[in-house]
């Protein structure tokens, strides 16, 4: 090959590496857009992704017990009947390990990883509207120019590690959960103190603790949670999967969170106090995120969700074997699944583990992490490795990130220093041609993510199938139809209990400092796709095309 060529395809400081269409991030999300956008409209598009991989969230969420809450034969694409035909899960749940299995397979399969730069951070993209091209800069300095943006950097991609005084002197080694070591880490004997118990944490104390020498769980907020009831799929599941693609696809689509189980109609108190109860072991029995859907008005009203949660806690305190560490995990302040509603396997059988402890940080604050270990207003905790299950700067912190300016050089972090604002989730005014997969203001966390992710490529393929056709180059949300978005997506929380939950990171409440605004889309995404669906039906309503 001579030189030139390289030239020619390979972006440097001085020379800018051009497309029509530019993704940042090769997860779900990002696959899925490269292969629409090149197959379906044969447009030049590249993906930057910052890992050596594909996978996004799941490349580098390889903490132990990474498993999906969502259960496997509806966590998957299904664009595609022959994908869906061949890939085979193995158990309920898929694991970390088989969800990157799956994600590249997709990539073989359809010969994305040609078009993926791997290794390489997105560091800024600013909108040349003389050009209408944004122009797209790197860590390493490689510049990239694209009439279309499209952001694919998932929901929970930016770590959010507490600034606890004294983490630099620490003199053993800490991760935090979604930035884990390929490699591993080997807790044999060590004494490892967990901080957080969200779903992360309670997926990954029982495993820890079943590693390690010594467990201590240090818990702020105390938590619901419901057992997965993980299992290996029998071959007959397998067969009925294959054979009923359709029917799942339907229900998934149909219901408001992308999950293919359908709602109940009832509401709770539709039922007796033993019928309640009954329906409430048999959901336990069940497990999963199914438990939600006992009743239709278990996130609607507030009375109803008592029901459900004072069964949680009762089932808490027949688990725990100690009355005051039983008290502590059961001591629960919000509603159940106003904050997002973890599923474990074992997570509150740990607790009557010899080797396990749990800090209740309510009643004793952490002062600071001193080289030996943890020190809370009562005593020092001696640790060997501090997890960090701390959770994310969620959903704007992956974009708020990269420096983002529209036109005439505006910062998004400045259209979003009150919190985010946009239309549909998908685009924001001033921002031109710039689309957010699953950006806040979508239904986003609250869905299934596969099912949200296929919704907003395919809306955002037809798009620019439209665009072309029309022989148009440009298009940005008008401010009034973004300002109409912000009002409903705050109407479509406040008719939830979701608010409810004040420090959860919905709201923005996990990260010191960040504007408190409720982010996801409540309103269901069954219903959400038919807004965007009368939206495009209607010439893309709300939004200006230009040539
Ligand atoms: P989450 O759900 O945000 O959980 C983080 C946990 O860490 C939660 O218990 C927090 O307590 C705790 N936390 C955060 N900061 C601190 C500090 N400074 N001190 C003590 N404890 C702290 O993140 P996950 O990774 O578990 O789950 C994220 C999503 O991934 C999940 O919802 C699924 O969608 C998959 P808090 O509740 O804020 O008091």
């Amino acid at each position: 090959m001579d030189m030139s060529e390289v030239m020619t395809t390979t972006s440097s400081p001085d020379r800018a590496e051009s497309c029509d269409a530019l993704i940042i991030g090769a997860g779900f999300s990002g696959m899925y857009q490269l292969h629409a956008l090149r197959d379906r409209l044969g447009l030049k598009a590249l993906v930057l992704e910052a890992g050596e991989g594909v996978g996004g969230t799941w490349y580098w969420n390889r903490y132990p017990g990474a498993r999906c809450d969502s259960e496997s034969h509806s966590y998957c694409y299904g664009f595609s009947k022959e994908l869906l035909e061949e890939w085979e899960w193995s158990e309920r749940y898929p694991g970390q390990p088989e969800i990157m299995r799956y994600l590249n397979h997709v990539a073989d399969r359809f010969g994305l990883k040609r078009d993926i730069r791997f290794n390489t951070r997105v560091t800024a993209a600013h909108y040349d509207a003389s050009a209408n091209r944004w122009q797209v800069t790197t860590e390493a300095g490689q510049r990239y120019s694209a009439q279309y943006l499209i952001t694919a950097v998932g929901c929970l991609s930016t770590a959010n590690v507490p600034k606890i005084p004294g983490l630099e002197e620490f003199a053993g080694d800490w991760y935090h959960t979604g930035q884990w070591p390929h490699e591993g880490v080997d807790f044999s004997g060590k004494r490892v103190g967990q901080i957080g118990t969200g779903s992360t944490g309670i997926q990954a104390a029982p495993v820890i603790a079943a590693a390690a020498g010594h467990l201590t769980v240090f818990q702020r907020t105390a938590n619901y949670s419901v057992p997965a009831r993980n299992v290996p799929l029998t071959d007959e599941f397998k067969q009925y999967v294959k054979r009923s693609h359709p029917e799942i696809r339907q229900v998934m689509h149909g219901t408001p969170n992308g999950h293919p189980f359908v709602i109940a109609e009832r509401k709770a108190f539709d039922v007796t106090a033993e019928e309640r109860q009954a329906l409430y072991e048999a959901a336990w029995e069940k497990g999963g995120l199914q438990f939600r859907a006992t009743f239709q008005d278990l996130l609607a009203d507030k009375a109803a969700n008592d029901t459900a949660a004072e069964f949680l806690r009762n089932k808490i305190r027949q688990i725990v074997r100690d009355p005051k560490t039983a008290a502590i995990l059961s001591d629960i302040d919000h509603p159940y699944a106003a904050k997002r509603p973890p599923i474990d396997t074992d997570y509150f059988e740990t607790y009557n583990r010899d080797n396990v402890a749990l800090v209740d940080l309510r009643a004793e604050p952490i002062e600071r992490i001193t080289p030996g270990g943890i020190r809370t207003t009562k005593g020092e905790y001696p640790l060997d490795i501090i997890v960090f299950a701390t959770g994310f700067d969620a959903m704007t912190g992956p974009l708020l990130r990269i420096d983002i300016r529209g036109r005439d050089g505006q910062r998004l972090a400045d259209a979003w220093e009150a919190g985010p604002r946009n239309y549909l989730g998908l685009q924001v005014a001033g921002f031109p041609n710039l689309f957010t997969i699953t950006g806040p203001g979508s239904p986003s966390v609250l869905c299934n993510m596969p099912v949200c992710i296929e919704q907003h490529v395919e809306w955002i393929t037809d798009c620019i199938a439209h665009m072309r056709d029309q022989g148009m180059a440009r298009i940005e949300a008008k401010p009034e139809a973004m300002e109409g978005w912000v009002q409903e997506v705050n109407r479509a929380a406040d008719a939830t209990l979701l608010p409810q939950a004040k420090h959860s990171w919905y709201l923005g409440a996990n990260v010191p400092g960040k504007p408190r605004v409720f982010m996801p889309y409540a309103g269901g995404m069954a219903h959400y796709r038919k807004i965007c669906d009368a939206v495009a039906a209607k010439g893309y309503e709300g939004f200006v095309l230009s040539d």
